[in-house]
């Protein structure tokens, strides 16, 4: 499809370079992308961009793949008897509206279930606008990828400092000494630690004599730079970081932070029952589970108080497993007892320009809890691990339609092929996405919003994570052809069918942002910041984005709760201990475990159209320790099948030492092969879905989010050769037929 260029910075010759932000992952990279008109010519990092000076990751080139994939909709397409048909958009959003609406009429609102995915939070002109959506739809049935990801974080927030995105992140830019668990940013490029160039980041800790410790049931990439790696048995973590509480007390170095006039430490009222929290969990009683030896745990205690300056950060690996929202707020409770919270080189709240906090609800759990499981919700969304049971589950209440907005959930939520199943029986089911994929397949309608490029954008999100105060606006590369609409159009399209008489002020709101774009919410917001003077004007006199500043200290203003306290909410937290004697107690040493995986050249489900990304060895594989392998009678290349409660899977064994013996582990976001997907590139490297094995029972009971790591599964080698009766059966079968 023809685009026109619209902003540019430079000229020389044809060549034109145009200034952004890369929009794909956490880490919000400055790219320098020179194009010829509409074709992009190369896309490499940009030096002069304060925050990221140059550093790329191989999937910023993706952005030029994505745009111009053959595969990616360029406009509406209805599901038909025979086959997908183009339809033109006032159609298919008529369309949209009247099925919604039909469903909704005769089974009530709430039969429309709706689940926001990742890259909502990565498109400026969403989420600004993504209320409207959800306003209009008016369903209280809804579900986003927080609840497989950061929830623990949003909860933790919420309850220590009165609000869900007040999250402070590692000043890895100072620390000298940084714990690391259940994180591998050399793969993800940083999460809820918005930090670009972790591999610089990490070299730079040690070369100024600092450490790096990181803790994984695998030496993933960051393991093997950082100073030190241990290995941990997946979903036990609790124990260790208990024992870890403990130890701060027994050597005396919660003491000695009180001593030392720490702020965070002076407002934490109840801090005097972190003493007790944990005296149950000695480094002795949590060695032989965790894999770590008591006299390692005393260490890294030990290690983490002495350092001059130091941050407990923990992610994916400790966020989404059974203990996860304990495990987090173990990590920050670790944090403020060691005087670590809001000091330079420890933990640290960011100051974006946009400031969400101040303009949005602190965040709630449990107002309401799902029809079929009983699971909370939090802040109005329900986990995603009781999407299918709404849906499959008969009675009152149960789900008869579904929006899937920019998500995949088929592979990226447990038991996904129950999801799939689900999904195939519903009424009506519409998609805003690129693709046809494992999930919108299964749409009556598909509408597919302009490309990443032809959209400006501001990261809403990622500036309240980032390591480093920055802003930067990007205006569209190209100018989106006139028959293409933005993710926020499509929502706000959708919102005038479906909200016909909305009140007044949302009219003009909704009114004015359809006519002006998401840029007059974002100018607003830069006005309403805390930095004086920040327009969007100034913003576009910046391309390269602004410095804003190291992290600074934000204690008392950081805390929304109205006494200024931070609120350590003991009696929630404790009550979860149960819980995790009672997995003490019953504790199988010898279960297989399973765990995720990313690899830098993927992203979640949907960068597997891409050539370059997919290019190279097979990456779906079943990696697993060579004692693992020879107990099973597994070798390497060889295929295994592997089983847990919900599934089963065939995929390829890489026999490695990296990880730990009784663990396997299996990247999430592939199994292209299911009928129907519409992506060539990723079709042809389909590899399986581990969210065929993950259980959409396994969850964090506190707080109902899901656990894809630890995920009990069985092994067996898929023989090489059929043995001669095999044969001999199939010989005559053949013959008989
Ligand atoms: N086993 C296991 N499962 C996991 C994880 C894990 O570690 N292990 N990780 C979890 C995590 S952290 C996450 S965040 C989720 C992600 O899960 P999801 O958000 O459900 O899935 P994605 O794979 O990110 O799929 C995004 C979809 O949005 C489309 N898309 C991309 N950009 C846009 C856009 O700008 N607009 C629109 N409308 N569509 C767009 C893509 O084509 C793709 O189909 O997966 C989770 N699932
Ligand atoms: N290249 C790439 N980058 C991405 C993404 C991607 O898919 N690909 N996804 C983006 C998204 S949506 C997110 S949320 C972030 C996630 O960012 P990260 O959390 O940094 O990414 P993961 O690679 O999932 O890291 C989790 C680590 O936890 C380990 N682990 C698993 N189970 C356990 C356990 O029980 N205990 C401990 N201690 N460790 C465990 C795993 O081995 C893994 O190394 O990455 C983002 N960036
Ligand atoms: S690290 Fe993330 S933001 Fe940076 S170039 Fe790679 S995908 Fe883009
Ligand atoms: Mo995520």
């Amino acid at each position: 499809m023809p685009t026109k260029r619209s902003k540019t910075i430079a000229r020389k010759g044809n060549e034109q370079t145009h200034l952004r932000t890369c929009t794909l992952c956490e880490a919000m990279c400055g790219i320098v992308v020179k194009h010829d008109g509409d074709k992009v010519l190369s896309i490499k990092g940009d030096k002069d961009d304060p925050f990221s000076q140059g550093y790329i990751c191989p999937k910023a080139t993706a952005l030029q793949d994505l745009h111009e994939d053959p595969d990616r909709l360029r406009h509406p397409v209805e599901r038909t008897a025979s086959g997908w048909k183009k339809i033109g958009w006032p159609e298919a959003l008529d369309k949209v509206a009247a099925g919604i609406s039909a469903v909704q009429k005769k089974h009530g609102k709430n039969a429309l279930g709706i689940y926001l995915g990742n890259p909502n939070v990565h498109n400026m002109g969403g989420m600004l606008t993504v209320k409207h959506l959800l306003n209009s739809i008016k369903t209280r049935s809804r579900f986003s990828a927080t609840s497989i990801d950061q929830l623990p974080h949003h909860i933790v927030s919420m309850h220590l400092f009165g609000h869900m995105l007040r999250i402070p992140v590692p000043d890895v830019n100072r620390t000298q000494h940084m714990l690391i668990i259940g994180g591998n940013p050399l793969a993800s490029n940083g999460s809820i630690m918005t930090a670009p160039n972790m591999r610089q980041k990490i070299k730079d800790i040690k070369a100024r004599d600092g450490k790096v410790v990181v803790i994984d049931p695998r030496r993933t990439e960051t393991a093997e730079l950082a100073s030190e790696h241990h290995f941990i048995r997946p979903a036990t973590d609790v124990l260790l970081l208990l024992a870890m509480l403990n130890e701060i007390y027994i050597q005396g170095y919660a003491d000695k932070a009180r001593a030392k006039d720490n702020k965070a430490i002076a407002l934490t009222p109840a801090i005097e029952r972190m003493a007790d929290f944990a005296k149950d969990y000695s480094a002795e009683s949590v060695a032989s589970i965790t894999g770590i030896s008591a006299s390692e745990i005393k260490r890294l205690v030990t290690e983490f108080c002495e350092a001059d300056s130091s941050v407990c950060y923990g992610r994916m690996g400790v966020s989404v497993q059974e203990f996860g929202l304990l495990c987090q707020y173990l990590i920050m409770v670790i944090n403020i007892v060691t005087g670590r919270l809001d000091e330079v080189g420890g933990l640290m709240f960011p100051n974006p320009a946009v400031d969400l906090v101040n303009n949005s609800g602190p965040g709630y759990l449990g107002k309401r809890h799902t029809r079929v499981s009983h699971l909370p919700d939090f802040n109005g969304d329900y986990p995603v691990v009781a999407m299918a049971d709404e849906m499959l589950v008969a009675g009152e209440g149960q789900l008869k339609a579904f929006m899937c907005v920019a998500g995949n959930p088929v592979l990226s939520t447990p038991n996904g092929e129950k999801l799939d199943e689900a999904l195939a029986q519903l009424e009506f089911v519409v998609a805003i996405d690129y693709f046809v994929t494992e999930t919108s397949r299964h749409a009556n309608i598909i509408l597919p919003p302009a490309s990443p490029l032809e959209r400006e954008h501001y990261d809403v999100t990622f500036n309240g994570f980032a390591v480093h105060n920055v802003a930067k606006y990007s205006p569209a590369l190209f100018t989106k052809h006139k028959d293409a609409k933005h993710d926020w159009q499509i929502y706000l399209e959708l919102a005038k069918r479906l909200d016909k008489k909305p009140a007044l002020a949302t009219r003009v709101e909704r009114e004015l942002t359809s006519r002006l774009g998401p840029k007059f919410v974002l100018d607003q917001g830069l006005r309403r910041g805390p930095y004086q003077g920040m327009t969007l004007s100034k913003l576009k006199k910046n391309p390269h984005g602004m410095d804003l500043g190291p992290l600074k200290r934000m204690l008392p203003q950081a805390i929304k709760h109205k006494d200024k306290q931070i609120a350590l909410n003991v009696d929630f937290y404790q009550a979860d201990l149960a819980r995790v004697q009672e997995m003490m107690a019953n504790y199988d040493a010898e279960q297989i475990l399973l765990i995720g995986r990313r690899h830098v050249r993927s992203n979640n489900s949907w960068l597997h159209n891409s050539q370059r990304l997919v290019k190279g060895k097979p990456r779906c594989t079943l990696m697993l320790h060579p004692d693992t392998a020879k107990d099973y009678g597994i070798e390497d290349g060889q295929d295994v099948q592997v089983t847990s409660r919900v599934g089963c899977v065939t995929i390829v064994a890489e026999v490695t030492d990296e990880l730990m013996a009784g663990v396997v582990s299996i990247p999430h976001g592939w199994g292209h092969g299911r009928s129907g997907v519409k992506q060539k590139i990723a079709q042809a490297h389909a590899g399986v879905s581990v969210n065929d094995l993950t259980d959409d029972t396994l969850i964090d009971e506190l707080c109902g989010n899901a656990a894809v790591n630890g995920v009990p599964v069985q092994l067996k080698p898929v023989k090489v050769e059929a043995d001669a009766e095999e044969i001999e059966t199939a010989y005559e079968e053949a013959m008989s037929s």
